[in-house]
């Protein structure tokens, strides 16, 4: 039944996102300098003692959507950190969500935490892997706009962080940007 459901989401809602855009070539020159502008004055990390929170971004949605998905990079410092939950005024609620390749079939499923060990740095990215789930969209998530999202972390509470909505290859190549 849960399995349905997912299946149901994610036909409905992460088809329509992961179809690469019709203009999508006339975008990539866009795209670079906006990358090069990331590295500098548009950078919106977010730093505490613990861990490091880098571009977070999602993408924006089709009309009519009720769902969306936030990707943020989390490097953990000298302890492991435990992403436990999330919320924000821009949906209902926001789930942690894993997507795996079930067969040809993407499969999303509800996980408690994403665990980061120390040292090491989780990437989230369009098209697999963790993801946080934006449930009941407030209204749709139009490119160029941002948005508050708060972080819970088994070991420190909560993180305040800005998301931008920008599109999944421009966002992940700001993203990549912060780590070099
Ligand atoms: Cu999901």
């Amino acid at each position: 039944m849960l399995k349905t459901i997912l299946k149901t989401i994610l036909k409905t809602m992460l088809k329509p996102m992961l179809k690469p855009m019709p203009w999508l070539g006339g975008m990539l020159l866009i795209s670079a300098m906006s990358v090069s502008m990331a590295s500098g004055a548009m950078a919106h990390d977010v730093q505490t003692d613990t861990l490091r929170i880098a571009h977070p971004f999602a993408m924006p949605t089709p009309p009519g959507a009720t769902n969306g998905a936030a990707y943020v990079d989390i490097s953990a410092f000298s302890a492991p950190v435990t992403l436990v939950g999330a919320r924000s005024p821009a949906s209902a609620d926001v789930e942690l969500h894993d997507m795996q390749m079930d067969g040809d079939m993407m499969q999303m499923r509800h996980v408690e935490a994403i665990r980061v060990e120390a040292g090491e740095t989780y990437t989230m990215r369009p098209g697999g892997g963790y993801h946080l789930m934006l449930i009941g969209l407030t209204e749709p998530l139009k490119e160029g706009e941002q948005f508050p999202l708060t972080l819970t972390f088994a070991e420190q509470g909560d993180v305040d962080i800005e998301v931008w909505v920008q599109g999944a290859q421009e966002g992940s190549e700001a993203a990549d940007g912060h780590h070099h």
